[in-house]
This record gives C-alpha cells, structure tokens and sequence, in this order.
C-alpha cells in the first residue's frame, strides 16, 4: 500500500522555480502531465491530490483530446469558465471519467492548491 500522493502541476521550490510556475503550459497539446493511477478515496491507495497553482476557476475540466473517457486539466488561458481548444492542457487522469460525479460536483476534492 503507496501512501497519498501530492501529483504536482505545480513546481517544486526544490528545482529551482518557484512555486507558482505552472508546469506544462508552454507546449499545448504536445506537453500535459499524464497520470495513470490516481488513487481515489477509499482505494488502498490513496486519496491522492493534484496539485495546482492558484484555485479552481483558473482551470476548467473536460475530455482529454486523445481519449473521451479520460479527464483533461487545463488552464483557463481565456479565463471565460468553459473549454476551448486555445485553452492550455497540462494533465490528463487515466482513470478519472470526466463525467463522473466527482468531477461535476465536488471537482475541489480532487486537487491541493498552492
Ligand atoms: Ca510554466
Ligand atoms: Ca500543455
Ligand atoms: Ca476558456
């Protein structure tokens, strides 16, 4: 049994940048952070977290453009609430659905925020 795990979208001070840099927003769809086993609550594992710069509104949630049933994070680069292909992706959940109720109700759950 793996302990909770923090999935940093967020840098860690410990390479040199700061905190606040948002990782994986400089190269659209060809750079995102794929995470494969991410462990839900009441898995063995888990409930793990991912971690983002800054609150919720920044991102918006959706579809991952290469697979429907996987969950896609982005930046909200437009900051108008809802998903565009303009939008930067920075990670996609194997194993989250992007409809599933936790996404569309409680999606906070999911994420740490720094
Ligand atoms: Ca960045
Ligand atoms: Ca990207
Ligand atoms: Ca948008």
């Amino acid at each position: 049994m793996s302990p909770p795990q923090v999935l940093g979208l967020a840098a860690d001070p410990a390479n040199g940048l700061p905190q606040d840099e948002i990782l994986y927003d400089n190269g659209g769809l060809n750079d995102y952070a794929l995470i494969t086993e991410f462990g839900r609550q009441g898995d063995s594992r888990g409930p793990d977290t991912i971690q983002l710069v800054g609150e919720l509104d920044d991102y918006v949630l959706g579809a991952s453009p290469f697979s429907s049933t996987q969950l896609a994070i982005s930046v909200d680069s437009n900051g108008n609430g809802t998903f565009e292909s303009s939008d930067e992706l920075i990670g996609i959940v194997q194993n989250v659905h992007p409809l599933e109720i936790t996404v569309l109700q409680t999606p906070e759950v999911l994420f740490t925020f720094v």
